[in-house]
């Protein structure tokens, strides 16, 4: 209900900012009162995670110890990240326990503009062991992907023994299949092919896995868009005999694309009606889960899908998109993000052979040296430039808002205050699990500055920390983390700050 009083400060903040606009200073200020008790719920410490297609496996080399640029940079994103293995190639792997195993047969699929071509590769022993060395090595844990679409229950069930046996504890659950929502187009007869279909055909393979591997846990049903699976199997879950363990249910999710699609643009991917959606499907899956006595995870997404958009996806516009959609899927209870990625031919592979904005690129009449330049696939976290790994604008975003995992989030009404401002803007807080609070400040306008008095309360004293993400313009092609080299002490429980436009902010009290 909006009090009075709020109602008044709104309309105040309204009506500074119009004033402020008309004078063509473009900026609005807004007083945000920082909430005593945090009710939210806990950012789990491992929120943070990036995803990557199984193919990428096939060169054990890839994960493994000895990666020591991938390992830096998967550190340097987070201390305790979740690394997602799936992607549509996850459909054409097959399990090679023995150097001398034979290829299985495979049934016969369709080739489809946008799925994999039907070639098939073998996940071996060494490169499940290499993955375990490399999680050692990062600290992070494993979602591992087995095989749906062309895989047996036999063959699941021997390659999960295998993984669960080699990952230990670096498991946190297994996954199978991907996007079998969209498995109509290249897999299943899209006649009979139903969430209903594929609970029957999931069964079959989780409970092989089950009696082999007693302990197993699993995510599911790791849809591409149709949270609708989510509600259906929660609704029919109840009449399932002795169900497999399933603590997460997963889904994806692409802003859009292809790289093609013109609406595919910085001001649409920013726009708080792509959040707003982003909301709806949270209060569906969430709902889902809560049904099944499970979280929920976005185990695989970004801003484009077929590999990103140049210009879109590897800009500082994604890293701001980035922390505001994890921040805001926090806030909604998931247990975490997984931001897909990779090296491009194994995120080309995915989608077919090639990405389509490379050919954008060739169109605008760069060269293949000029286009090298550009991150393969667009939108990866951790870029692959010959045998240098880098990371890119989207991945600044996530371990900004990763930055809060461990704390308990504040219930606020920031982000629709900001909105109704006329600012591009949204804010979330925490409680930290060392006693700091931080609010993050996400000013997302091309133009508009923020002007924000944080009133921690009158009693709260401290010491203030701030952190910015920054580039020069929301179509840079970088983006910064910088820590501010000066602290600041509240006043009367108050700080105020300026967040220019195409500006992160952390303010952090201790
Ligand atoms: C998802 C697939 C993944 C692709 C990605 C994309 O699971 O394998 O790489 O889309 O289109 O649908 O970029």
């Amino acid at each position: 209900m909006l009090t009075r009083r709020r109602f008044l400060a709104t309309a105040a903040c309204t009506m500074a900012a119009a004033r402020l606009h008309s004078q063509g200073q473009r900026k609005v200020r807004i007083a945000l009162s920082i909430p005593k008790e945090a009710t939210g719920p806990r950012m789990p410490i491992d929120f943070v995670g990036l995803s990557y297609e199984v193919q990428q496996i096939a060169d054990p080399t890839f994960f493994s110890a000895q990666n020591s640029g991938l390992i830096r940079e998967f550190k340097a994103l987070s201390s305790t990240g979740v690394l997602r293995l799936g992607g549509n190639t996850s459909e054409f792997a097959y399990w090679k326990p023995k150097p001398d195993s034979p290829e299985p047969e495979h049934p016969q699929v369709r080739e489809v503009v946008g799925e994999p071509k039907a070639h098939y590769y073998a996940v071996t022993v060494e490169a499940v062991r290499n993955l375990a060395e490399f999680l050692q090595a990062t600290g992070w844990t494993c979602v591992y992907g087995v095989g749906m679409g062309t895989n047996t229950p036999a063959r699941a069930a021997e390659e999960a023994v295998f993984v669960s046996e080699t990952l230990g504890d670096r498991l946190q659950y297994l996954q199978i299949g991907n996007e079998a929502d969209l498995f109509d187009r290249h897999l299943r007869d899209p006649k009979t092919w139903s969430a209903r279909t594929y609970l029957r055909e999931w069964l079959a393979l989780a409970r092989a896995i089950a009696v082999r591997v007693q302990a197993a846990k699993f995510g599911m049903p790791d849809v591409a868009s149709k949270v609708s699976w989510l509600t259906e199997i929660a609704d029919e879950w109840p009449s399932i005999q002795a169900p497999p363990r399933v603590t997460t249910l997963t889904h994806h999710y692409y802003f859009g694309g292809p790289a093609t699609n013109p609406e595919v643009n910085i001001p649409n991917l920013l726009k708080p009606a792509t959040m707003q959606k982003v909301q709806n499907t949270a209060n569906i899956a969430a709902a889902a889960a809560s049904k099944m006595g499970a979280r929920v995870r976005m185990t695989e997404g970004n801003t484009c899908y077929r590999g990103g958009k140049p210009g879109v996806s590897d800009v500082l516009a994604a890293a701001l998109w980035s922390a505001d959609y994890s921040l805001l899927l926090a806030c909604n209870d998931y247990s975490g993000v997984n931001l897909h990625g990779g090296t491009g031919k194994s995120v080309a592979n995915s989608v077919g052979g090639t990405l389509p904005g490379d050919s954008l690129l060739e169109e605008k009449g760069e060269t293949p040296e000029q286009i090298a330049a550009h991150p393969h696939p667009f939108y990866t976290p951790i870029a692959t430039f010959g045998s240098d790994y880098v990371l890119e604008p989207v991945a600044y975003g996530l371990k900004f808002a990763g930055s809060l995992s461990g704390g308990t989030l504040l219930k606020t009404d920031f982000s629709t205050r900001l909105r109704d401002t006329g600012v591009n803007a949204t804010a979330y807080a925490a409680k930290l699990s060392g006693g700091q609070t931080s609010v993050i400040i996400l000013n997302k306008d091309a133009a508009v500055d923020l002007e924000v008095e944080l009133d921690f309360g009158r009693d709260a004293s401290g010491v203030v920390h701030t952190e910015t993400l920054h580039a020069p313009a929301l179509d840079s092609r970088e983006a910064h983390i910088t820590t501010s080299t000066k602290t600041d002490s509240l006043q009367q429980g108050k700080y105020s700050a300026t967040v220019p436009h195409a500006t992160g902010l952390r303010v952090t009290v201790s």
